[in-house]
């Protein structure tokens, strides 16, 4: 595999995904069709497929070496993660996209050859960028985002959804043991804000790759901690539980769930 321009690629994905919030933006102006996929939980919009369009065309006009892994179609063909890959979620937090008008990302993690080099998680309407380079760190709109600090479980804040606290009741003793629990519904942006100390850790019980590719390179480049809920890594080949953590609080938090 011929190495790439990484600087290149993240300048020209910072530029896109800025780019698709303009696309975003206007088309939220006008009516647009919204979907359900599988049940009433998981919708999809022109809008989301707009997006991932617009990816598909400028990556592959401009590497036609790279894949693209996209949650709204382009991810049939994609059953290992050799070479460069782009992970996409065109619109990660749909439900909040299509009900609150703000709270949802353009989530992206370029990955080469299984290893996160990239991470984008951009927060459309708050024009929050967060952004990666695999040895160089992570920025918020370009301010260099600190290695996370060493933080306690009862002075931390989580996140996870109450659909979640019904599959394993332990996350009761979490509600307990932390300073507080918060539920945004747009997982990308939950990693991202693990990443800046806005939260100590997240858990899902079902993201795809999509969900948490671009957050996860993120993570890695201040030191966050990120498995599925057994303690194993991910593959980013298909969907997993997910705790995302500040890695003092994942210990604790792993111990209170270890617990009887
Ligand atoms: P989405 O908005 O792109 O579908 C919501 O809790 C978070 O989980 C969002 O990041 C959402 O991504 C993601 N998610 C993954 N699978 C989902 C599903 N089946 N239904 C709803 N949200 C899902
Ligand atoms: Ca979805
Ligand atoms: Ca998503
Ligand atoms: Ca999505």
């Amino acid at each position: 595999m011929d190495q790439f321009d990484r600087l290149e690629v993240k300048e020209n994905a910072e530029r896109w995904a800025r780019e698709a919030r303009e696309l975003i933006v206007a088309q939220m102006k006008e009516t647009f069709s919204i979907t359900t996929k599988a049940h009433q939980h998981d919708l999809v919009t022109d809008v989301d497929k707009n997006v991932e369009k617009f990816f598909l065309d400028k990556i592959s006009h401009t590497y036609s070496d790279h894949r693209l892994m996209g949650e709204e179609g382009s991810f049939e063909e994609i059953k290992n993660l050799d070479g460069v890959v782009w992970i996409l979620d065109p619109i990660d937090g749909t439900i909040n996209f299509v009900q609150q008008k703000s709270n949802f990302a353009i989530s992206i993690g370029i990955f080469q050859d299984g290893v996160p080099i990239i991470g984008l998680v951009y927060d459309v309407m708050r024009d929050e960028m967060f952004l990666s380079l695999k040895g160089e760190g992570a920025t918020l709109n370009g301010i260099k985002i600190e290695p996370i600090p060493k933080v306690s479980l009862n002075e931390s804040l989580l996140s996870f959804n109450a659909g979640w606290m019904l599959k394993d009741r332990k996350l009761e003793w979490l509600l307990e043991e932390s300073r507080g629990i918060r539920s945004y519904g747009v997982a990308s942006l939950e990693m991202a804000y693990v990443a800046c100390g806005r939260l100590e850790a997240y858990i899902s019980f079902n993201l795809a790759p999509w969900d948490m590719a671009g957050g996860y390179a993120l993570l890695q480049e201040v030191g966050g901690i990120v498995t599925n809920y057994n303690g194993d890594p991910l593959t980013f080949l298909e969907k997993d539980t997910m705790i995302a953590a500040n890695p003092w609080v994942y210990k604790e938090i792993t111990e209170v769930l270890n617990r009887k």
